[in-house]
């Protein structure tokens, strides 16, 4: 599905949060390995009868060659790394304060209003899109546009690591059909939250982090450095190779409770496979119905969950063009912070787009979900 701007729609400002600790690979494969002596030791008997199998260490080398990752932001750093712990440790809040998802989610907020030149009245959609929720209700986005004090409507939703275009789709959708007239895209992500720390194929993967996007509707660029939003575009397709069976109807199932597959599990190397040319297919028919070609892209703001699919995927489009200046990484620091990734990279990595100049953002993720939003730089003249 996809939708051309018939009404000029801008993103004029963007945000982020980042949290302040950090883990090295070193860090976290020193708690893993301690991890899995500690396993190794305690099953000694077991795994020498062959009734359990020894786990196998993890290595920094391993992590930084298969994804591109060297470090990661997180929520809360000590929980873990602590070796029989391994989840991050936060402290209970009571109702009255903001919850994790809406305090990070507002700091970006913030800065994108502020960047945009506007204020919580100039708001009046705020769509929290991310992985996962931190719980079910009451929304978190209404508590973010209520902290705001923003008016109008809010509502959450989820489409995995696609949650921002799929959000930023939505949102162009209201502002074109008139329903709303400034629109937040908010992505707080504690993915580690929901990361399995004692899984050797995936425990490095995910980091946290929070963006947010303004989008306003407006004849005129809000300011030099808007981008008009060319088109949005969105697929599916159905797959168990990304999968978090946790949700409340584990309850009813006790024996369940606690089982591997109530976090964040993959088929890494299917994904890999079956997810590039899903993504090479969207970005090619996206261009060829603006009648476009990737030639015609100066940057591909690309989720970020593993460098060498990224590299994979713009060479696919660009051939020999697809240098890392077009096709920026920030997975090295932040990791896979799901649906915020492809926003971070825009985020940090615009500034040297030039009037009217295009770049496409594009996520994809668990479901499989993939979108793709075509923007343009104002022009000096517009
Ligand atoms: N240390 C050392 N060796 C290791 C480790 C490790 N930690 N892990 C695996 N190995 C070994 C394996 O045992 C294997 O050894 P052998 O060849 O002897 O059998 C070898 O390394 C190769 O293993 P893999 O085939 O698994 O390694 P890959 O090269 O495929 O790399 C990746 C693994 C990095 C996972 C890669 O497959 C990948 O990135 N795939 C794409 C994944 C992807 O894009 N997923 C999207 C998920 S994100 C999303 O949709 C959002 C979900 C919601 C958010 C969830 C938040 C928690």
């Amino acid at each position: 599905m996809s939708v051309t701007a018939q009404t000029n729609v801008w993103i004029s400002g963007t945000g982020l949060f980042t949290p302040s600790e950090s883990i090295t690979n070193e860090e976290l494969v020193d708690s893993f390995n301690e991890y899995v002596r500690r396993h190794n030791e305690t099953h000694a008997e077991a795994i020498a009868e062959g009734s359990t199998e020894a786990l196998t260490e993890s290595s920094p080398e391993f992590i930084l060659k298969a994804s591109g990752i060297q470090r990661r932001h997180v929520v809360e750093r000590e929980g873990i790394l602590d070796p029989d712990f391994m989840t991050p440790r936060l402290e209970a809040r009571s109702d009255e304060d903001p919850s994790v998802l809406c305090e990070m989610g507002l700091a970006a907020a913030e800065e994108a209003l502020e960047q945009a030149g506007k204020s919580a009245r100039d708001v009046d959609c705020v769509i929290v899109a991310c992985s996962n929720l931190e719980r079910p209700y009451p929304a978190i986005s209404v508590e973010i546009q209520s902290r705001l004090g923003a008016p109008g409507f809010a509502y959450d939703m989820n489409v995995a690591c696609s949650s921002a275009t799929f959000g930023l789709q939505a949102g162009v959708s209201a502002l074109q059909s008139g329903a709303a007239s400034g629109v937040l895209v908010v992505s707080p992500e504690v993915c580690t939250g929901h990361l399995n720390f004692r899984d050797r194929d995936s425990h490095f993967i995910f980091g946290d982090a929070a963006t947010a996007v303004f989008v306003e509707r407006s004849d005129e660029p809000p300011h030099p450095g808007s981008y008009l939003v060319l088109g949005t575009r969105l697929v599916t397709q159905f797959s168990n190779n990304i999968r978090n069976n946790f949700g409340f109807l584990n309850r009813a199932t006790p024996e369940t409770v606690g089982s591997r597959d109530k976090l964040f599990v993959q088929e890494g190397r299917k994904v890999f496979k079956e997810v590039v040319p899903l993504v090479v297919q969207l970005i090619s028919e996206h261009l060829d119905e603006l009648e476009l070609a990737p030639e015609d892209l100066k940057r591909l703001w690309l989720h970020q969950a593993n460098s060498n699919m990224n590299e994979l995927i713009a060479r696919r489009l660009l051939g020999d063009a697809a240098t890392p200046d077009r096709v920026p990484t920030i997975l090295d620091t932040y990791a896979n912070t799901s649906s915020a990734g492809s926003v971070i990279a825009f985020h940090l990595h615009r500034d040297d787009i030039a009037p009217g100049e295009r770049g496409i953002l594009c996520s994809f993720g668990a479901g499989y979900s993939a979108g793709s939003v075509v923007v343009q730089r104002a022009a000096e003249t517009d």
